[in-house]
């Protein structure tokens, strides 16, 4: 990109009135975890395919995700899954991100592959089964005092499939139980995300189905329980913006799992399917961050981004600097709506004005700003196509196929 591109630029959002400046200090500090398994094999219910190259091992994990590191400047975390990413000393994993650049970020429990599991974790009716699930969770918290993560990022997969298989209200009660010994198990300064999901494994009921449950259940454990939003796993048609707000202004809102969904919990690029909604969830976080409440502000300006995806086809790391990318250009779109000129026409009722007002920023082409933004952070302009030139991709090819999958 040549310096008369980005002047031009630059004078069309100065006449739009946009601090360009604190635009560009907001870019290089947006920092996006991306997720351990989505670098290893994944596929769908029917078949994985393999790829050759991938890591073989957590420690290669880290590898792959430190080259994300490097070529984007703002993925400087990984997120870890138990126990896919068991390690005999989790000392050596930590030290080894540190080697690379990088950190590990969110501990996730897995409360689904245990046959144990099949009729719930944290809820289910056996109360071994329950201690053993309880007992997991700990056993995470303890990995991430280990890996000094700060953040304990919680799915459940309980549910039930047919009507009266499971006793509801008492499977409540039994998931606030387990849920408080960790919560009670965390250091000051950890907190801990809840997802929700209202399908999958379980069709008739999910014990934690939906932002509100999640909501109601941090609130009850306390003040270091946040709601994570995982964009795959809502209805179609809902508006995850309008949760997004809510949660924002209960100051509940912690993090993002970000993918995109064409019917269900597909994990497939963000930004690839319904880039709009990426963009609207980023117009709520940033016009919350500008709220006349501090707690507000604070809540806006915590929240962890973190991808929550498989790429069962593509190639894994192209894929994740894709997403990346993606999830930096949304944001960035956003951070040139003029709230001012929002909150003008949202007072004077002029509903064309507020709707034209939120999307032209969505219309402008984002990538002088982002070209700029990477230079200043001295990394590629052009990440996706610096990974293509690297070498990297040919290099792990000796790793061989049979890597790692969830
Ligand atoms: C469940 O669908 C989920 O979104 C949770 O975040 C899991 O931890 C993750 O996917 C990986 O299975
Ligand atoms: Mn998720």
């Amino acid at each position: 990109m040549n310096d008369r591109v980005y002047a031009i630029f630059e004078e069309q959002q100065k006449d739009r009135g946009i601090n360009l400046p604190d635009a560009k200090e907001k870019l290089k500090a947006l920092k996006i975890e991306t997720p351990s398994w989505g670098y290893g094999d994944s596929g769908t219910r029917f078949k994985v395919f393999q790829q050759e190259g991938v890591p073989r091992d957590p420690f290669e994990k880290m590898e792959d995700a430190s080259v994300v590191h490097k070529l984007t400047g703002v993925c400087p975390s990984v997120a870890i899954h138990i126990p896919w990413d068991r390690v005999d000393d989790y000392s050596k994993l930590k030290a080894h991100a540190e080697e690379l650049g990088i950190a590990i970020g969110a501990v996730n429990p897995n409360l689904f592959q245990d046959d144990d599991y099949k009729f719930g974790s944290v809820t289910n009716a056996d109360a071994d089964i329950r201690k053993q699930a309880t007992g997991h969770l700990l056993e995470c918290v303890d990995i991430a005092k280990q890996t000094g993560s700060k953040e304990l990022s919680l799915w459940l997969p309980d549910g039930s499939n047919y009507p009266g298989q499971a006793d509801i209200r008492q499977r409540k009660h039994w998931m606030y139980e387990c849920l408080a010994e960790m919560y009670s198990a965390l250091d000051d300064d950890m907190r801990l995300l809840i997802e929700y999901k209202f399908f999958e494994p379980a069709f008739y009921h999910t014990d934690l189905a939906d932002w509100g449950m999640a909501y109601h259940l941090a609130q009850k454990l306390g003040p270091q329980a946040e709601v994570l939003v995982d964009t795959g796993h809502h209805a179609q048609g809902v508006n995850i913006e309008h949760i997004v707000a809510y949660l924002l202004d209960e100051q509940r809102l912690g993090g993002f799992h970000f993918n995109s969904r064409k019917y269900a919990d597909d994990d497939l690029i963000v930004g690839a399917h319904n880039p709009y909604e990426l963009f609207l969830i980023f117009y709520q976080i940033l016009d919350a961050s500008r709220d006349s409440d501090p707690n507000v502000r604070r809540t806006a300006e915590h929240i962890s981004y973190m991808l929550d995806q498989c790429h069962n086809l593509e190639a894994k790391i192209p894929a994740v600097i894709r997403s990346v990318m993606n999830v930096q250009t949304y944001y960035a779109k956003a951070l040139l709506i003029n709230y001012e000129d929002v909150k003008k026409a949202q007072e004077r009722q002029d509903v064309l004005a507020c709707e034209a007002a939120v999307r032209e920023a969505f219309e402008i082409d984002v990538r002088p700003l982002l070209y700029a933004v990477r230079e200043e952070m001295n990394v590629p302009a052009e990440p996706l196509k610096a990974y293509q030139e690297s070498g990297y991709a040919e290099k792990i090819l000796s790793r061989g196929k049979g890597g790692a999958s969830w």
